[in-house]
């Protein structure tokens, strides 16, 4: 029995059962341990009006009962986890066993992919694979362009349309230089209050990044971190670091598209969100706009309010 009232914090690290709690209110961290039984009954409730696909991805089983950015009670005089909340989102990879999924980060508001916006020019169809498995998650996705000052002026035009496509989706776009410093102040504005965590290729400056937007964090960069192309996953769990003002971030490194969950293909039409106006117009209700006919979608992208390179991606993973 708990004997003093319950408070309310957030997990923020996780390390050999021991769970790092900022409480709500403010004041110093706790380390806490999880009530036994707890580790059992962990059933996130669902809210009932949650898209199918929510209801869905809570039924695969976790191997994890408790990660960061978890809300939870904790019984203060004891330091004992005594109640776990719903999660609102958690972006998961494949468990490290193979088996069930082992979610990297709970209760995330936001992710900001990015890309380096030069020497190359980014992988656009890797950039739409992000924003869709971000989506599918139903986390709102961000997009970066770091490595500004690696973008040559005869590739800036190019860069600048390509990029347009996902301002025109709706996406905010930010244009960033970790080495100069640029749009890290807007960076760190979008970061305030929320929980955030940074995706996409190795090597395009995600650490670089977070040490520009939170001077003294230290983040290790420069060579390849968990380089780990064998296709086996790290254990390495993610960690919330907290941000001047209010706020926390995550830095995931070992976060590549190969490591997230399948999005089922029939919610794929779902996070392309340009397709939205026009799903339920197909002539079919089953329609996967491919080659069907009268598809509203591919009347969309005939008539250029569908971006065709977009769709191309769609058809390329769907
Ligand atoms: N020119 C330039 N170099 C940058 C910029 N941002 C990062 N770098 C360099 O790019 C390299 C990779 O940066 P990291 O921050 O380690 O990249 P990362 O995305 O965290 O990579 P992983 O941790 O492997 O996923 C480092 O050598 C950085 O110094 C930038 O805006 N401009
Ligand atoms: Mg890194
Ligand atoms: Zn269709």
């Amino acid at each position: 029995m708990p004997n003093e009232p319950l408070i309310d914090g957030t997990v923020f690290r996780t390390h050999s059962g021991n769970y790092y709690v900022q409480p709500l209110g403010g004041g110093a961290e706790v380390v806490c341990k999880l009530r036994g039984n707890l580790k059992k009954e962990l059933v996130f409730s669902t809210s009932g009006s949650r898209p199918r696909r929510v209801d869905s991805a809570k039924k695969r089983r976790t191997t994890d009962p408790l990660t960061v950015g978890d809300r939870v009670r904790f019984e203060p005089s004891e330091a004992i986890i005594e109640e776990i909340l719903p999660r609102h989102s958690q972006l998961s990879r494949h468990s490290p066993s193979g088996r069930g999924q082992h979610t990297l980060v709970a209760n995330l508001d936001q992710v900001f992919v990015v890309f380096a916006g030069g020497p190359n020019m980014p992988d656009f169809r890797l950039l739409d694979r992000f924003l869709v498995l971000t989506e599918a998650a139903e986390i709102t996705p961000r997009l970066v362009l770091n490595k500004m000052d690696r973008v040559t002026e005869e590739d800036r035009a190019e860069l600048e349309a390509g990029v347009g496509v996902y301002e025109k989706v709706g996406y905010s776009i930010f244009w960033t230089c970790a080495k100069t410093g640029q749009g890290i102040e807007e960076l760190c504005a979008a970061m305030q209050g929320r929980i955030s965590a940074v995706a996409g290729p190795s090597g395009v400056g995600k650490s670089s990044l977070l040490n520009a937007v939170q001077p003294g964090l230290s983040l290790k960069t420069g060579e390849i971190s968990n380089a780990d192309f064998s296709g086996r996953h790290t254990t390495t769990t993610a960690e919330l670091l907290p941000l001047t003002g209010s706020g926390w971030v995550a830095d995931t490194p070992g976060l590549r598209q190969v490591d997230f969950w399948e999005v089922e293909k029939a919610d794929i039409p779902l996070c392309f969100p340009e397709f939205a106006p026009y799903l339920g117009e197909c002539r079919f209700a089953d329609c996967r706009h491919h080659t069907e006919l009268s598809c509203a979608v591919r009347a969309a992208v005939e008539t250029g309010e569908i971006d065709r390179r977009r769709y191309d991606s769609y058809l390329s993973m769907s």
